[in-house]
């Protein structure tokens, strides 16, 4: 049986709105008042953040297109050390995170403690997060982080020059320093990335899906399949990976049915049951080795806490599954 590890890492610097670095804390405080002992057993390591940065208006305006990108390659740095030690000392690594574009510093660290294996991630996500700086409608990090760990560069790796930024030479500079963090680049395939729940994706996303061969399930395909069929396929796709990382956005819930508590809710999503029955089998998979849950923002919730809530019974479970199989 497989010893975890808690790593808490709040930063919320590559989010467009705030309150997401509060979002572990609203899990924790969903399952105090369930009475749960979750994290009475499992002790949680701290990453320090950056997110005085905000605050900074001047650092902002001067890289638009990635804003606080070098408060987030810090940010990776710290995170994929701690990722990486964690597993290097035998540990099952359970990250949960304020914003998304934490996950590259999580899948950094995987990748620097075992950089001869290959990397399979399942993106559980109502968004594909692969934009760039050169195509990011925002600049919000949040948006970019499997473009990072793809290793895109000026319009992706293709060249179709659909209304790409202007970006300055700090922002390439940092944008390669980013996809640089765990010393391997890229770190995943993209016919080794699997989506469940996207929904809201802008065409330069799409064309990426398409050209580097990306698999995605929808809401209603996953739906019909059955989400233990559909996670016994994804499977298959990253049958030939060495490891594969599991990364939970909240935002793939149904935010008109779960809670609004998130950054950029999209309706039509997953139910919280369809996401536990999903991991249930993506879990027993020994491949799998790390989990990562993001993205809760309690200030953006409509029902109290109800977002910490769902989070925290999907974490729950999938924990369970890990100590059984992992
Ligand atoms: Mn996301």
């Amino acid at each position: 049986m497989c010893k975890i590890k808690l790593i808490d890492v709040p930063s919320e610097i590559g989010a467009g709105t705030r309150g997401s670095s509060l979002g572990v804390g609203a899990i924790k405080t969903a399952a105090e008042n369930a009475k749960n002992e979750y994290f009475r057993r499992f002790p949680v390591q701290h990453v320090e953040h950056e997110n005085d940065l905000l605050f900074d208006t001047e650092l902002e305006a001067a890289t638009p297109h990635a804003k606080r990108i070098e408060g987030v390659v810090t940010q990776y740095e710290r995170t994929s050390d701690v990722v990486a030690s964690a597993l290097e000392t035998g540990h099952f690594p359970i990250v949960l995170t304020g914003d998304h574009s934490n996950a590259g510093g999580t899948i950094s660290g995987l990748v620097k403690a075992y950089p001869e294996k290959s990397l399979g991630i399942i993106w559980i996500d109502a968004h594909a997060d692969l934009h760039t700086p050169y195509t990011s409608p925002s600049g919000n990090i949040h948006g970019m982080p499997l473009a990072a760990m793809l290793g895109l560069n000026e319009q992706g790796r293709v060249g179709f020059g659909l209304r790409p930024n202007a970006i300055n030479e700090q922002t390439q500079k940092a944008w390669e320093e980013l996809k640089n963090v765990g010393n391997k680049m890229p770190k995943v395939d993209g016919k080794d990335i699997v989506f469940l729940g996207l929904r809201d994706t802008e065409e330069e996303e799409n064309f990426l899906i398409e050209d580097e061969g990306m698999t995605v399930f929808r809401v209603e395909e996953a739906r019909k399949k059955g989400m233990k069929n559909t996670a016994k396929q994804a499977l298959r796709v990253l049958k030939d990976v060495d490891m594969i990382h599991v990364s939970f956005d909240v935002d793939s819930l149904d935010c008109d049915v779960v809670s609004h508590g998130t950054g950029t809710p999209v309706p039509n999503g997953l139910f919280i049951q369809e996401v536990i029955a999903f991991l249930s089998v993506i879990l027993s998979e020994p491949k799998v080795c790390c989990f990562e849950v993001t993205e809760v923002n309690p200030t953006l919730d409509e029902k109290r806490n109800a977002m910490g809530e769902a989070a925290f019974k999907i974490l729950y479970e999938a924990t369970r599954v890990i100590e059984a199989f992992q």
